[in-house]
């Protein structure tokens, strides 16, 4: 396993839209070991492929439950070629991060519940409804596989802005 470098604004990769994956090969179950190597390092809840340089449309997540002792018991989960097949007219708001943009957070609406379709590590194909937090995160990374960031919801003020800042950093940095 290994860590893999995460691509951040102004990167123009992260506006790829990414291929599906056809079938689930050795070099997929490696690519989703170092997604989640690099995740939990970050550490962020999820990411897609596109965010360490794969444009394929790969998520890893782990959204951790506490127990009734309070103890984190992880779950990770990955999911391939992921589909939205239909979403709530009702909205929910998330304040939202992404490590493809560190450090900066706003608020987002999107609907409250989703229900999706995706292939696991081992083929299989799955239909699931998704709330809270969970449709909130698979929404944000369903959008990175086609190459939508966050930012692309809030106003134009606020998305040149922190593009802007982005920018100047990798100016900054010889990028
Ligand atoms: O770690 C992450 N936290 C998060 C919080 C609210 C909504 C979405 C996310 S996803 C983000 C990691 C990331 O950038 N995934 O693409
Ligand atoms: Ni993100």
């Amino acid at each position: 396993m290994a860590i893999r470098e995460i691509i951040i604004l102004p990167d123009k990769q992260l506006r790829l839209v990414s291929r599906p994956i056809e079938k689930v090969t050795p070099e997929i179950r490696k690519l989703a070991d170092d997604m989640f190597e690099t995740m939990y390092d970050a550490p962020g809840i999820g990411l897609a492929g596109i965010q360490i340089a794969q444009p394929v449309r790969i998520i890893t997540m782990d959204l951790a439950r506490r127990d009734e002792d309070g103890e984190l018991n992880p779950r990770p989960r990955v999911f391939i070629n992921p589909e939205i097949l239909s979403a709530s007219e009702e909205l929910s708001v998330y304040e939202e991060g992404c490590l493809s943009i560190p450090e900066y957070y706003e608020e987002v609406e999107r609907p409250a519940r989703v229900r999706i379709r995706f292939t696991d590590l081992d083929g299989n194909v799955h239909e699931e409804d998704a709330e809270g937090i969970f449709a909130t995160c698979i929404q944000h990374e369903i959008d990175h596989l086609n190459g939508v960031l966050f930012v692309d919801y809030l106003s134009k003020l606020k998305r040149d802005r922190v593009l802007k800042k982005f920018t100047k950093a990798a100016k900054l940095a010889g990028k």
